[in-house]
């Protein structure tokens, strides 16, 4: 069973991991400005689908087609991003005679329509937030669903997802121009105008549970992750399990998101996403047909190999355990590693990594996808890595990950670490007292929050952090640490010892 794996980074290496320790050949694909990354260099064979730019690349379905074809592949692992919650391209693999790694194609198309996935989370007894659950025909008819909701309500485009085509709006003079320009972005950005309403929730928390379903109408949950920090919509920091979440509420959690996934015949790893209010309340916000880059964490908590279950389930293979057999150990965390600059508001930085020695020893995994000399490019997302730790209980996870933040060594581009070692300092993060609304307070104390004459003391005490972080980043090349004469002693010494 040979496996093309339509993707790069480190989800490509890590699905090239589980297949190999499946004993399934792989196949890469990559683009011209991926000639030497790492997941090329581990699969088995590899295949180029054109120039730098993912439109020509790895968003093309005919040159990834034609890839599996000359490699005589049986399978396609789409990966996350590029063409994961595609239709199309799982419907065109079907065709092809390829086992598509994911779900039903019925299943992508359904989740894929906010609209129509609310109507049938609605039906099959899923709480979904207060809102309609029809696109919105007039101005008339949003203005006294507006008024019956009350204000603020969010505008969501149907076709929308992850944060984009929505809109918060506060008070009734704003909701004519807000509905326009969500309804004209959703239909240049999605091709699909259709807007809905619905209730805003104070203060929530992005709570998301890991579902595994078979062709044979099995479906347990993994537990859910806690997601709750994001900047812009990305994800920053994600924990398994959730520190507000019990076995009380985890069961009923889990629960409401396997009969969501049956609700869609769900027959792989998907993931349905929560907002939970503080009252514990919990809604359904979408449900992601796809693996997601923070499955680690749930692996590390559960002992089950996502990757090498969703493979196997693809095949038609059965879930080899029901939901008495899963059970949750212990606390893990992952940091997404990105090649950007938190100090420069986190704009990209691509270019050549000089020097990389990864954290290591016990609790920690690294899901890498770069090496010592490695050109990061700037065509694509800037993840570098995730660095995962596991502990016995959330106080050692966060102990091991401000270690393993400072075991961290990378020069030549900059990263995103130095914002993560502050997060793991910040008193409410430590107490997991946060909301979707923690990332941009956090950044706003970090610079300004200050009285004008404690501004340039506070100046002054950044730029000695910084500082004082970039000289413990500097790298000391082994050459550089002793000199040539000393070396030669040692040598002479070793050499006078032997005689
Ligand atoms: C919301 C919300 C509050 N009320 N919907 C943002 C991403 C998209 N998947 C849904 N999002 C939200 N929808 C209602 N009715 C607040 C957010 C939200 C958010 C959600 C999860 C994680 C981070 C967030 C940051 C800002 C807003």
């Amino acid at each position: 069973m040979k496996i093309l794996i339509a993707n790069r980074g480190e989800v490509a290496v890590r699905i090239i991991r589980a297949c190999k320790e499946l004993g399934y050949p792989t196949v890469a694909i990559y683009s011209d400005a991926d000639r030497s990354a790492l997941h090329v260099l581990y699969s088995d064979q590899a295949f180029p689908v054109g120039p730098a730019p993912s439109s020509e690349s790895y968003l093309s379905v005919d040159r990834i087609l034609a890839a599996a074809r000359a490699s005589g592949s049986d399978a396609v692992h789409p990966g996350y991003g590029f063409l994961a919650e595609n239709a199309g391209f799982a419907d065109a693999c079907r065709a092809a005679g390829l086992v598509f790694i994911g779900p039903s194609t019925d299943a992508i198309r359904a989740m894929g329509s906010k609209i129509e996935s609310r109507r049938m989370m609605r039906t099959a007894g899923v709480p979904i937030v207060p809102g309609l659950e029809s696109p919105i025909e007039s101005f008339e008819q949003l203005e006294s669903c507006a008024e019956q909701i009350g204000f603020p309500v969010m505008l969501k485009a149907s076709a929308g997802g992850g944060g984009k085509g929505m809109r918060l709006v506060h008070k009734f003079e704003d909701l004519r121009s807000s509905f326009e320009r969500v309804s004209s972005e959703a239909a240049s950005f999605f091709g699909d105008s259709a807007v809905y309403v619905e209730k805003v929730l104070a203060s929530p928390r992005h709570i998301e549970v890991q579902i595994l379903g078979d062709q044979h109408g099995n479906v347990i949950h993994l537990g859910e992750r806690e997601c709750t920090l994001q900047r812009r919509h990305q994800k920053v920091v994600e924990e398994c399990p959730s520190p507000v979440v019990g076995p009380e509420l985890r069961a009923r959690l889990g629960e409401t998101a396997v009969l969501a996934a049956r609700a869609v015949n769900y027959d792989s790893v998907g993931t349905v996403e929560f907002l939970m209010a503080p009252d514990e309340s919990f809604y359904f916000l979408e449900m992601n047909t796809r693996l997601q880059v923070e499955h680690p964490v749930t692996e590390e908590v559960t002992g089950i190999d996502i990757v090498k279950e969703q493979i196997r389930i693809a095949h038609g293979e059965r879930l080899g355990r029901d939901q008495g057999d899963v059970t949750f150990s212990g606390h893990a965390i992952e940091c997404r590693i990105y090649a950007e600059n938190p100090f420069r508001n986190f704009a990209p930085s691509p270019g050549r990594i000089r020097f990389l020695t990864l954290p290591e020893g016990p609790g920690v995994r690294n899901d890498n996808g770069v090496y010592p000399g490695y050109e990061v490019p700037i065509h694509y997302d800037p993840m570098l890595s995730k660095l995962i730790v596991y502990g016995a209980s959330r106080e050692e996870a966060i102990a091991r990950m401000r270690r393993a933040l400072a075991e961290y060594r990378i020069d030549g581009i900059e990263t995103s670490i130095p914002f993560f070692t502050a997060i793991f300092e910040n008193e409410n993060f430590l107490r997991a007292e946060f909301d979707t609304g923690f990332i941009d307070r956090f950044l706003g104390e970090l610079t300004a929050d200050v009285s004008v004459e404690d501004r340039h003391t506070q100046a002054a005490v950044a730029a000695a952090a910084i500082l004082s972080f970039e000289e413990s980043q500097k790298v000391r090349f082994p050459e550089e640490r002793d000199s040539r004469w000393k070396r030669a002693g040692r040598a002479e010494g070793l050499t006078r010892h032997h005689q």
